[in-house]
């Protein structure tokens, strides 16, 4: 059975003749980019630097390290590294030998990794040693013995580790492995371009979030086709200030735009506004992107900070929607012409154009970035709705994979028949023919960008003794524009916010799904089918 399902040949033929589907993967791409400007600048962290050539060469002996560890060709490997250069060589170096990397946030914790390694059956995981105070040694260790014990006699999940290693292996000691020389025509191993390139996570709105399998030629095209819009060229610098591992800052056009068009990409390994506006000032920054609660922090910093940010041309701002009046101020305050994105791991990436009407750009989530991609809005019948009216939007096109990864049935209900996305967006097409994101139909929380599905976190709350049934909303929330609220219903004493997220903490969940707030009740409303009436519990927040 296919691990997922593909385009239909005759789609798949009209892509490729299109030149959408440039035929090549990533490892190949890389080549020919460093064959074209080997002595170009490729990436900057903090005092570390790699020339196109110099990082050809890592993924090259990075490939063999990975090789000598028993990853092959399509084989998953989970990366969990935090804003460092290492990603990158570690995502060069698994393409080469055409082995997939599956990204996870910063944030997530043994729930979400064990369910990335179980579904991805992952030949290995890359972790840092420490990062934002927490041990990832530790955890890498319990899960990969847990697992061990699960399935004696399958091949083990290796750890590798970019720092001190404990008892795993050394990242740095993966590459020294070949020292500089490394054999020649080392190739992808047979990868195509029609193969997995990678697997990101989806926002979730059931269960454990589903794995999007990414090709590289659908990829690859989501990076070209935005570096296109954007006008990224070989003078262009990108600062990515969110984390790689997320779809818009690696390919909208980010990390992999950047590369396609020549440009150097500078890595910023906080997200204080004063690492990143330092760092704007210091190497030219020309194009960066943020999340909406972000923005008031930058423009405070760039008022007071005294960096110069002349050369920033372009800020884009996605992941969730930025107030109209938020997005005004950013031509003025930061000199930048601000770019609204409006994507998903899924796929399809709106953005507003460079020559946009300024209003436009304020008040709209943009358009397609592809001819082919295929929009539909509709109602609660599946029917279109008038234009200019909000319906759910629907889509397909040459970069949105046509149903997740290992999610058979899940798949049955997220995608139409003839292969159309359910979003779960309520958008509705402006006069300018730009999108408006409206609202959602589906069960997630979005806290400034970060995606909680609330069926995921009801079914750890109903794992606390005292709590007998449990649903998560948004509330509105003035600085992460929603915020995870709890309504509960108790058997005895109710546990507040701190103890639940400590609860959930204990429990491997990433600390950004706990709820802010936890609300007791005797009963919660139901709807008609007898489902729990999340649009009521909402209408008795209070507002903010
Ligand atoms: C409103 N809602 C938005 C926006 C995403 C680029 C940018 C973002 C993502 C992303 C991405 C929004 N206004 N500007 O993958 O490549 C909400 C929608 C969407 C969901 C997808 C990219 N931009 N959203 O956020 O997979 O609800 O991708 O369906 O994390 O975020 O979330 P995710």
């Amino acid at each position: 059975m296919k691990a997922h399902p593909t385009w239909p040949d005759a789609d798949a033929e009209r892509y490729r003749r299109a030149g959408y589907w440039s035929g090549r993967t990533f490892g190949s791409y890389l080549r020919s980019w460093a064959g074209a400007r080997p002595g170009h600048l490729a990436l900057v962290d903090g005092d570390r630097r790699w020339t196109y050539a110099e990082l050809d060469a890592a993924a090259d002996r990075l490939a063999l390290g990975f090789r000598s560890l028993g990853v092959e060709r399509g084989d998953r490997v989970v990366v969990h590294l935090p804003n460092r250069a290492e990603f990158v060589l570690a995502w060069f170096g698994l393409q080469r030998i055409g082995a997939v990397p599956v990204h996870a946030m910063p944030g997530h914790r043994r729930t979400e990794i064990e369910h990335m390694v179980r579904v991805g059956e992952a030949a290995a995981y890359i972790i840092p040693d420490r990062h934002a105070r927490f041990d990832h040694r530790e955890l890498a260790r319990q899960l990969v013995d847990d697992l061990a014990k699960e399935a004696a006699g399958t091949p083990p999940c290796r750890v590798v580790v970019c720092g001190d290693p404990g008892a795993h292996r050394d990242f740095t000691r993966l590459e020294d492995l070949y020292g500089p020389t490394v054999p020649s025509g080392l190739g992808d191993d047979g990868a195509e371009s029609s193969d997995l390139a990678l697997l990101l996570l989806s926002g979730g709105t059931t269960g454990l979030p589903k794995l999007v399998p990414r090709t590289h030629d659908d990829y690859a095209y989501n990076a070209r086709a935005a570096a296109g819009i954007c006008a990224l060229d070989e003078d262009s610098v990108y600062l990515a200030v969110l984390p790689i591992g997320f779809n818009f800052t690696l390919a909208c056009p980010g990390v992999l735009g950047t590369f396609m068009s020549g440009g150097t990409v500078v890595i910023c390994p906080d997200p204080s506004p004063q690492t990143a506006l330092r760092l704007i000032d210091e190497r030219r920054v020309t194009i960066t992107s943020l999340s909406p609660p972000l923005v008031p922090y930058w423009l405070e910093e760039a008022e007071h900070g005294g960096h110069r940010l002349d050369s920033l041309r372009v800020l884009q701002v996605g992941g969730a929607r930025i107030s109209a009046d938020l997005a005004r101020r950013i031509g003025p305050e930061l000199g930048a012409r601000v770019q609204q994105v409006f994507g998903m791991a899924e796929g399809l990436i709106n953005l507003t154009r460079l020559d946009d009407a300024e209003e436009a750009a304020c008040t709209t989530q943009g358009r397609p970035i592809s001819p082919d991609d295929e929009i539909l809005i509709v109602d609660a019948e599946g029917r279109p709705v008038t234009d200019g009216e909000p319906g759910e939007l629907l889509t397909r096109g040459p970069y949105t994979p046509r149903g997740y990864y290992r999610a058979e049935e899940h798949n049955r209900r997220a995608f139409t028949p003839d292969g159309f996305y359910r979003s779960g967006d309520l958008v509705r097409r402006t006069p300018s023919g730009n999108l408006e994101v409206v609202g959602r139909i589906k069960d997630q929380i979005n806290r400034g960008g970060e995606k909680i599905a609330a069926t995921e976190v009801e079914e750890h709350l109903l794992t606390h003794p005292a709590i007998t049934a449990a649903a998560l909303v948004g509330a509105p929330d003035a600085q992460w524009g929603e915020r995870p609220v709890a309504f509960v219903i108790c058997q005895g004493q109710a546990p507040g916010s701190r103890e639940l997220a400590s609860f959930l903490k204990q429990r491997g969940l990433a600390a950004y799904k706990a709820p802010d707030e936890v609300i007791a009740v005797d009963r919660l409303p139901l709807t008609a089918v007898g489902k729990i009436d999340k649009q009521a519990l909402a209408r008795r927040l209070p507002r903010p």
